[in-house]
Formats: C-alpha cells, sequence, structure tokens
C-alpha cells in the first residue's frame, strides 16, 4: 500500500494493530466487503458519454475527473512505471494520445478503479492516488498551497507589527517544528527575525547549512558588510543604502538574503528599511495600471562589475529583466530593484524608456511611503525573501571601539521549499 502526499499521509504517524490508519482502514473495508458479498457497489466508475473524461463517484461529494490520455500517461504498471525512481518509463511511443480506454470499473474490495484499455493494456489505480491527483479546482488549490507553495501573506506598513515573526536561533538549529515555523515564516510573511545568535562569523554559515546549501556567489560563500577601504559594493560604505533587492544582475538570483549583525552601530543610523516588494507591485497594479505593465514588461539592465570574494576574481554580472516579474499563473515571481546595481546602458527604444521612468517613479514612491524601519542588535539575524521584499539602510558612523559589522549569507528557494516539504511531509513517496 502507497501512501501518498493525501491528508492521509499527513496522518501517516497513527497506527491500527501496527498498521498506517489508511493500511488498517483498507483491511476494515475488504473485511468488510468479504462478509457482505451483496452489498451494493458504493464507488462507481465510468466514461463521461459526452466529455469522454473517467469519473470515480465515491459515496458523498462531487465525482473526481481525469482524462483518458491522462490516465494511460500515469499508469501506475510495472511495466510502465518504475516505482522505486518514481520515474514515468515512457519514451513517448506516442501510444496515450490515440489508445481509448475500453472498459472501467471499481474494484471495491480492493479500493481501486480498473482500466481495461483498447489495446488490451490493463490499469489500476488506488483511490487515495486518484483524490490526490484529482483535477476538481478544490483539489488542484489544495495541493497548490499545501504542497507546492504556502501563498504569500502581501502586507504594507501598517500591518508590520502584525506579520513580524521572531524565533530563537537556537531553537531553529535545534528543533525541526521551529525550523519548519521560520521557512513559513520566509514563505509566507517574506521575512523573520533571529534572535540571540553567538557573536560568532558563521552563524550565517550554519543558518545556510540548516537549511541545505549555502548559495555560492562572486561575493563568496559569505560576504562581510562593513565600511571596507577601497570599497567595490555601495553596501560597503557607510553611506544610506536605498530600498533594493540583491543582485538583480543574476539570472539565478539569491532567494533569500540571511544578515547576521555581529555588531550594531551606536550612531543614530544603521537601522534596517524593509518592503514588500509584492504588496507594492500588487498596489500599483490597482493604482496605476498602465504603469504596472511598463514595470512588467520592459527590461531593465542590472549589472555588477568589480572583484570580491574568497579569491577576488573579477566578475561582469548582467542580466536584462522587469522591476516586476510574473509567474505562468500571473502570480509575482521577482522584483527587480537596485539602484546601485542599474546600468545606464537600457536597451530599450527612447519611448519604452521614458514610460518606464514614469512608472518607476510610481512604484518606488509607494514602496518608501510603505516601508517600516528597525534596528537590530548585536545577535540579531534579520533574513528576507529577496526575490520579494525591498531592504535598505539608514546612514551610520563608525568609531573607535565601534565599527559595525554584519555577515550575509544566501539560500536559494529551490533549497528551502525541499526543506520545508521534507519538514511537513516526511513520508510522502510519490
Ligand atoms: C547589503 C545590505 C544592509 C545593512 O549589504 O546589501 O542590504 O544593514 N545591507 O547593511
Ligand atoms: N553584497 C552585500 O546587489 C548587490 O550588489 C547588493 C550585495 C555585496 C553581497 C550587495
Ligand atoms: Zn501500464
Ligand atoms: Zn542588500
Amino acid at each position: 500500500m502507497k501512501l501518498c502526499l493525501s491528508d492521509s499521509s499527513v496522518r501517516h504517524s497513527y497506527f491500527v494493530d501496527g498498521l498506517p490508519v489508511e493500511a488498517a482502514m483498507k483491511s476494515c473495508r475488504q473485511l468488510i466487503s468479504r462478509l457482505l458479498p451483496l452489498r451494493k457497489s458504493s464507488t462507481l466508475a465510468r466514461v463521461n458519454a459526452s466529455s469522454g473524461h473517467v469519473e470515480v463517484q465515491e459515496e458523498q461529494g462531487s465525482p473526481l475527473k481525469y482524462p483518458q490520455v491522462w490516465l494511460r500517461d500515469n499508469c501506475q504498471c510495472a511495466g510502465c512505471f518504475h516505482s522505486a525512481t518514481r520515474a514515468r518509463k515512457s519514451h513517448w511511443e506516442r501510444g496515450p494520445l490515440n489508445i481509448g480506454v475500453s472498459q472501467v470499473g471499481f474494484n471495491q474490495e480492493e479500493q481501486q478503479l480498473e482500466v481495461i484499455w483498447q489495446d488490451k493494456h490493463r490499469s489500476t489505480f488506488d483511490i487515495a492516488w486518484l483524490r490526490e491527483r484529482d483535477f476538481g479546482e478544490a483539489a488542484r488549490k489544495r495541493y497548490l498551497q499545501e504542497v507546492y507553495k504556502p501563498p504569500a501573506q502581501l502586507w504594507g506598513k501598517s500591518d508590520f507589527e502584525a506579520v513580524r515573526r521572531e524565533f530563537q536561533y537556537q531553537d531553529v538549529l535545534q528543533q525541526k517544528a521551529v525550523l519548519k515555523d521560520w521557512l513559513e515564516a520566509l514563505a509566507v510573511q517574506g521575512f523573520a527575525i533571529l534572535k540571540g545568535a553567538p557573536n560568532d562569523i558563521n552563524v550565517a554559515k550554519h543558518l545556510a547549512k540548516r537549511i541545505g546549501y549555502i548559495k555560492r556567489t562572486t561575493y563568496g560563500d559569505v560576504f562581510e558588510v562593513k565600511s571596507k577601504p577601497n570599497a567595490g559594493n555601495y553596501a560597503y560604505l557607510m553611506t544610506p543604502l536605498p530600498l533594493h533587492t540583491d543582485m538583480p544582475y543574476y539570472e539565478y538570483k539569491a532567494g533569500i538574503n540571511i544578515l547576521h549583525t555581529l555588531v550594531q552601530s551606536e550612531s543614530k543610523g544603521g537601522a534596517n528599511t524593509l518592503t514588500d516588494g509584492f504588496y507594492v507591485a500588487s498596489q500599483l497594479q490597482k493604482q496605476h495600471p498602465q504603469d504596472f505593465e511598463v514595470l512588467r514588461s520592459v527590461p531593465v539592465n542590472w549589472f555588477d562589475i568589480g572583484h570580491d570574494g574568497d579569491d577576488s576574481k573579477p566578475f561582469h554580472s548582467l542580466w536584462r529583466a522587469p522591476v516586476i516579474c510574473l509567474d505562468a499563473d500571473g502570480g509575482f515571481a521577482r522584483v527587480n530593484q537596485n539602484t546601485t546595481k542599474r546600468d545606464s546602458r537600457f536597451s530599450v527604444s527612447l519611448e519604452q524608456a521614458v514610460s518606464w521612468y514614469n512608472a518607476y517613479d510610481k512604484f518606488l514612491a509607494i514602496a518608501q511611503s510603505e516601508a517600516v524601519e528597525f534596528k537590530t542588535q548585536a545577535g540579531d539575524v534579520f533574513v528576507f525573501n529577496n526575490l520579494r521584499m525591498l531592504h535598505g539602510r539608514t546612514a551610520y558612523e563608525d568609531a573607535p571601539g565601534n565599527k559595525r559589522h554584519l555577515v550575509g549569507a544566501y539560500v536559494d528557494w529551490d533549497i528551502i521549499y525541499s526543506k520545508l516539504r521534507t519538514l511537513k511531509f516526511p513520508n510522502a513517496k510519490d
């Protein structure tokens, strides 16, 4: 019996007579159907005459529906599917589109949909597996929100206190449940603050490793944010940093930014500024739809030229992308903004350039009016979604005996979401 990412797999840890609850329920059902051989079928399978879709009607709820081609494509038999690697074996022999269903039935005892195909091939599908893959809107939505990605909760300045999450550094390192909550906060609220980290330059690295793998960039494994002589990056000065995302000049831009404060400035400044770029984009879309469209479509040249990192190799990074990038569903995927990293080369038409400046001006006005400010203390780790949040810093002054010092590291979202899913669904099989 396979367990999958259905509600039942979340309850996998409950056992009845030594059997996982789903398996125990299955043997109960088998027993009942043996004891009551005349009992009427409770689940029905049929091919819908008008749509051609295969429908499985359980005792309750609306029918589960599947295209015939999808069922054939996803046949789970050993000839079609290699279960150990969860892989379809097909080389696409042009079969699935051309072979229709000849007969369908529901096996009550096995709780399986049985399909006999026109070429006599046979497939069986467990009901739990089918429910998990129901094409109905509610099931698709549940999968996307619970398994794929928790939906982002966009926030403006007035929501800041309500969305602000804090965790203890040691708890994140030692407790899986806290690690999960922290990663979920990064996905949903877009940022979180860890408290109580030791005065150790490896904190950011440890956190990246706790998630999975650090993202190595042209700035090294980790980078030190402090005022440096011969600074090669604007962040390594004491100047204010305008609201920005790091690395818009990368196609594979860093997913999250982990900024550990080792020494905070005793001067008035050195505070963080933060605004939710997805919220800003959504406000722009509402208030100025045409400007939104411009920022969504006009590619900007982002650049980074210099040398840095452990080995001080020279780099010449370029990436052209709009300020607002959408995903295939039309949702917000990534915001690019960094005034210090925007190239003076702008490879678009004169007309596009002029309308872009007008739209950008509106975007930044909203970003600035929705920005919050707070000042981390030594031992705080400020972590945020670098695809979504705009962050900045107020100007500060180092003094003898007080040199502001942060250590930063990056991790990609592929690694973070994967870790989050393994924490939420430790027994996922397929
Ligand atoms: C950076 C940065 C924030 C800070 O280095 O890119 O945003 O507080 N630093 O210095
Ligand atoms: N640092 C901190 O995008 C940027 O260049 C912002 C990145 C230098 C790694 C700063
Ligand atoms: Zn098969
Ligand atoms: Zn930054």
